[in-house]
């Protein structure tokens, strides 16, 4: 996917904040600091657009993307952090539910996971969770710069394993430090959004 534009819309507190230009939404979940926003930054080929940050538990409300007019990637709070109380907990959770539940645009699910780590209760309450609502979900595990490749294939069955993944829902390894897995990712994207690539155009031009 050729991005050639793409804007920060709105930090979203509730659902009358939500645009309401109907195109699909690929929400991103995780866990705090797990690398959320910079995979954004990285399908998008720019540095900072989405907010990164070293300090977990910074992005409190749905940051809303629109990428090349057409989609939008909706950034959730980080889940997992232990500084944040109880009432904020319950605010997040409530929020969470409420789209997770109501956002008849939304497409895809991305769970972003460490690849170093196995799931934490929380990753697999989240994804028991989208199953739940039966939403597909991407299980994109990031950082995997972090480990050698010759330990990706365990690293992932211990990953899918844990949240016992089911068959239809995609996983893919990914760093955004590196770029792994970005073409990857777009495919599954694209597959869910009902986009259509411009692969075909550069198969027109071949024999020309
Ligand atoms: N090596 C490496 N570091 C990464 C990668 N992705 C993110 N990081 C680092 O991890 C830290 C957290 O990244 P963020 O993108 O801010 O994480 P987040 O999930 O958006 O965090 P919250 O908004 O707090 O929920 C930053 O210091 C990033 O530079 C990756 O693929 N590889
Ligand atoms: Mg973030």
């Amino acid at each position: 996917m050729k991005v050639t534009k793409a804007e920060f819309i709105i930090s979203a507190v509730g659902p009358d904040q939500y645009p309401d230009d109907a195109l699909p939404e690929i929400a991103l979940a995780g866990r705090s600091n797990v690398g959320k926003s910079s995979l954004i930054n990285r399908m998008i080929n720019r540095k900072n657009l989405a907010r990164t940050s070293s300090t977990p538990g910074k992005t409190q409300h749905l940051n809303y993307y629109r990428i090349n007019d057409s989609m939008y990637f909706v950034d959730f709070p980080g889940y997992g952090y232990a500084k944040v109380s109880k009432s904020q907990r319950q605010v997040w959770g409530s929020m969470i539910e409420k789209y997770l539940l109501e956002r008849d645009t939304l497409k895809l699910v991305l769970l972003v996971i460490d690849l170093r780590h196995p799931p934490s209760k929380d990753d697999e309450l989240m994804y028991d969770w989208l199953k739940h609502y039966d939403l597909p979900v991407c299980v994109v595990a990031t950082k995997a710069d972090k480990i050698p490749k010759s330990r990706w294939q365990k690293h992932m069955k211990i990953i899918k394993d844990a949240l016992v993944m089911r068959p239809q829902d995609s996983f893919v390894m990914f760093s955004s430090e590196e770029g792994i897995g970005k073409d990857e990712l777009w495919n599954q994207i694209m597959q869910h959004t009902g986009e259509t690539e411009n692969y075909h155009e550069s198969m027109d031009t071949e024999g020309i």
